[in-house]
């Protein structure tokens, strides 16, 4: 049996041109924005991967099928489901078995955009290590999916409720290259800088396209994490969001969240605690993300120059 795999007629295009593409998940949509700025920004981040010439491939799962690129009728119902399952890894495959809606999170959309052959993907920003995770052992899938699928995953880093250090561990240990994109340190979702030194540095699309080959060469599997700093007019300086980040994070312990719940909750929260300032960094952030990866995956289309034979 092959994947259960349908594509919108603006993505089969794209396959059939070479086009370069940029996949999205849609966990973002039903999960961690409201209704209406939801659709707003998903149609606003594929307008985004347009103008830089590429074609966004949405994915959500429906039907029984991994669909791989929306209408603009799938992203307005989709964006209004209200009982949306929230899809890694693990629930894959059972929701398609029964038919379930569901949004994809960043290792599902990895796994279905490497389906697809999309080598290129956007989001806000992934899951990692949660704080106390000594304890609960919440470690998001996105971490162990970047280490085992080819995708080179474009967010403005590991959200910043999350416990960055013990993130970036995991990721060394994992074997994920996580490349800070112009500039040293590790940019935290609403800020530009966490305070942490990033692993590596890059500065342009092309010297990440030509890693993503490099690694390809080398015969490594996974993929790359590369973290694009929120533009410094968007940014919340992570001095101000620290105290919030902890209100959020103890009434989310007082009120026993887990599991999936715990990520939707805290942006939820912390939306509100900032009086709405974070979504609209969330928003700065996705569109900014969404523009170099289609930089990267145009880099990534460009044929090799062929090198001109000596003359005779
Ligand atoms: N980026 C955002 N908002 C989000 C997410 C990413 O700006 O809501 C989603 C992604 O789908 C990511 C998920 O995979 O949050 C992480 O969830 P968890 O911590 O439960 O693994
Ligand atoms: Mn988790």
């Amino acid at each position: 049996m092959t994947a259960p795999l349908r594509f919108s007629p603006e993505v089969a295009a794209a396959q059939a041109a070479g086009t370069p593409m940029v996949a999205l998940e849609s966990t973002i949509i039903t999960h961690g924005m409201p209704y209406p700025q939801n659709l707003d920004t998903a149609q606003a981040v594929e307008a985004e991967v347009r103008d830089a010439g590429a074609i966004p491939a949405t994915i959500a799962v429906r039907d029984g099928q991994i669909c791989i690129g929306q209408t603009d009728a799938d992203l307005a119902t989709l964006a209004q489901t209200k009982d949306a399952s929230k899809l890694s890894r693990a629930d894959l495959a059972v929701a398609l078995a029964i038919g379930r809606t569901g949004a994809t999170t960043v290792s599902a959309t990895m796994i279905a955009a490497h389906l697809a052959g999309i080598h290129v993907f956007a989001t806000g920003g992934i899951g990692g290590v949660h704080r106390g995770a000594e304890l609960s052992f919440d470690i998001s899938a996105d971490l162990t999916e970047l280490a085992q699928t080819p995708v080179c995953v474009v967010a403005a880093g590991p959200k910043a409720i999350l416990d960055l250090p013990k993130t970036l561990e995991v990721l060394e240990t994992q074997g994920v290259p996580v490349v800070a994109f112009g500039q040293d340190n590790l940019p935290a979702f609403w800020s530009r800088d966490s305070g942490l030194k990033a692993p590596l540095r890059l500065d342009n699309p092309a010297s990440i396209a030509q890693a993503i080959t490099q690694r390809q060469s080398l015969g490594l599997p996974g993929g790359m994490l590369v973290a694009n700093p929120i533009p410094a007019a968007d940014e919340i300086p992570a001095k101000t969001l620290a105290p919030i980040i902890i209100q959020a994070l103890t009434e989310a312990a007082v009120q026993n969240i887990a599991a999936k719940a715990v990520t939707p909750f805290l942006l939820d929260r912390i939306f509100t605690l900032t009086q709405g300032r974070s979504l609209t960094a969330n928003i700065a952030l996705v569109l900014n993300n969404a523009r170099l990866a289609a930089q990267i995956a145009t880099e990534l289309n460009r044929p090799p120059v062929a090198s001109t034979p000596a003359s005779p």
